[in-house]
């Protein structure tokens, strides 16, 4: 049995609600964004919809119906030794439109229901209170994050959801990879669906870093209405965590991938430090960015500090020194010869988890809990119903490899590890079903088609394994 992992370490996997549950509709459901997100795939982003229509295919209305599935579903991951299943609360399971007063009890009695069969089984449910979806009436009726007001609104969610549930879940995170979901270009910000206009591309980043802050003060605020809930809570941050490295030992690559990466993680630093590092503060400054940062909200994120950090990790970068110091994730990225890609492009690069556990640790100081890391690849069933899913086995292994040698080399406070999409289940970026992660294969195609059965691949019995020796068995 091995040691390097210590006692109670949180073996397990992770999903989120709208990727796996289906049944949008039913229990109450108020429509969220993701239930607007087409099908598309690796070479067509998603497109976010604003009304659903006929003839296009939304693959998160059903996605793998886990939402009658999930007794029989949580029994396998038992199977495999699961200590932790990460999941999350759909918002709009509990508040359908996101601004009613009361909350929608069979919504809230559904999560009692999953949480209860992961306990069953001694499984720690984990969970996030917002991953990539919102109710969609808070687009249209609010422009969702551009707007103060969600604060208010995702704390009453926050507060019916630790009153209710922190019997049963000890782990939280606010926003999953928050700095993904304001993204610097990114098509998919919520606000932009609201029929907001903006002027330049300057605009739209004022606008992306406003989104952002209203987005943090109410992570810190709802960290503060948990711990006042029940102190013995521990929520966290999440991030979605991509080294970014200098293609060249040039100082102006090296400054720059700095910069990228400081970019990218500056949402770290105000989870975790409570405040804004001087250089974004100077850079609001030179833009001349008007934000909306009131003094209560600087009280309210130095107060709301994290207990831990949460993060995905699938890839790392690389730059070039572009002739500025303003880092843009769709126009600055360049190939890293030295690590090959998934076939979604994904550059694939265990080291690079070491290196990001070692520059977190020295910087922020905190348990780190890895809850997204995977493959996500084409598996293919044979007749007898087997997956021979060898690459993915090869791909954890090598990322674990790493994980050890941050815990044992480095002293890195590492507190689980939840590999992402532990059964098979609708894509983020794309939709599709045929770009899987799960150790469970589910029987569906991009289209919803299929018997919906499920079965174990090689990486079933693989992590088994792995779980009953503490990492020791790889
Ligand atoms: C992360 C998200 C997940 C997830 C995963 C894999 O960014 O938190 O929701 O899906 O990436 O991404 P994809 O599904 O696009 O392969």
């Amino acid at each position: 049995m091995n040691k390097i992992f210590k006692d109670g370490f949180l073996w397990g996997g992770a999903v989120a609600a709208h990727q796996l549950e289906g049944g949008y509709q039913e229990g109450g459901k108020g429509l969220s964004i993701a239930d607007l997100m087409t099908l598309g795939d690796k070479d067509h982003p998603r497109e976010l919809t604003d009304t659903i229509e006929k003839g296009k295919y939304y693959p998160n209305h059903k996605a793998i119906d886990f939402y009658h599935h999930y007794p029989e579903d949580i029994a396998l991951m038992a199977e495999m030794g699961f200590k932790a299943f990460r999941t999350s609360i759909a918002w709009t399971r509990i508040f359908p439109n996101g601004d009613e007063t009361r909350p929608n009890e069979e919504g809230l009695k559904f999560y009692d229901n999953l949480f209860d069969e992961c306990l069953k089984y001694g499984i720690e449910p984990v969970v996030t209170l917002s991953h990539f979806e919102m109710p969609y009436h808070l687009v249209t009726e609010y422009g969702g994050w551009s707007n103060r007001k969600l604060i208010d609104l995702f704390a009453r969610f926050a507060t019916v959801c630790f009153e209710r549930y922190h019997d049963k879940v000890k782990y939280w995170m606010t926003f999953n990879e928050i700095n993904n979901q304001t993204n610097y270009d990114s098509d998919g910000s919520v606000y932009e669906n609201s029929g907001i206009k903006f002027k330049d591309s300057d605009d739209r980043e004022q606008m992306m870093y406003q989104a952002a802050h209203y987005e943090l003060v109410a992570s810190a605020q709802a960290v503060q209405i948990g711990h006042a809930i029940d102190p013995s809570l521990q929520i966290g941050c999440m991030l979605a965590v991509c080294p970014i490295y200098p293609l060249t030992s040039k100082p102006e690559d090296i400054l720059f991938a700095n910069r990228a990466m400081d970019t990218r993680l500056y949402f770290g630093d105000v989870h975790i430090n409570g405040e804004y590092p001087n250089w974004l503060t100077a850079y609001f400054k030179n833009k001349n960015y008007n934000l909306d940062i009131t003094d209560n909200d600087l009280t309210i994120l130095k107060n709301g500090t994290v207990d831990y950090v949460a993060f995905s990790y699938y890839m790392s970068f690389a730059v070039q020194y572009p002739g500025h110091m303003n880092y843009r994730e769709s126009t600055d990225l360049v190939k890293n010869p030295y690590v090959e890609a998934s076939d979604w492009g994904w550059q694939i690069d265990p080291v690079g988890l070491r290196y990001a556990m070692n520059w977190m640790t020295t910087r922020w100081h905190k348990p780190l809990f890895i809850v997204e890391n995977g493959l996500g690849a084409y598996d293919k069933m044979t007749k007898e119903h087997e997956i021979h899913d060898d690459y993915r086995i090869e791909y954890m292994r090598n990322h674990i490899e790493q994980m050890k040698k941050a815990v044992d080399e480095d002293g890195v406070d590492l507190m689980g590890y939840l590999p992402w999409g532990c059964i098979d289940l609708v894509s983020a970026s794309t939709g599709e079903m045929k770009k899987r992660y799960g150790f469970i294969y589910v029987d569906e195609d991009d289209y919803g088609n299929g018997s919906m059965q499920r079965y174990r691949k090689d990486s079933f019995y693989w992590y088994k394994k792995v779980i009953a020796s503490n990492g020791e068995d790889l």
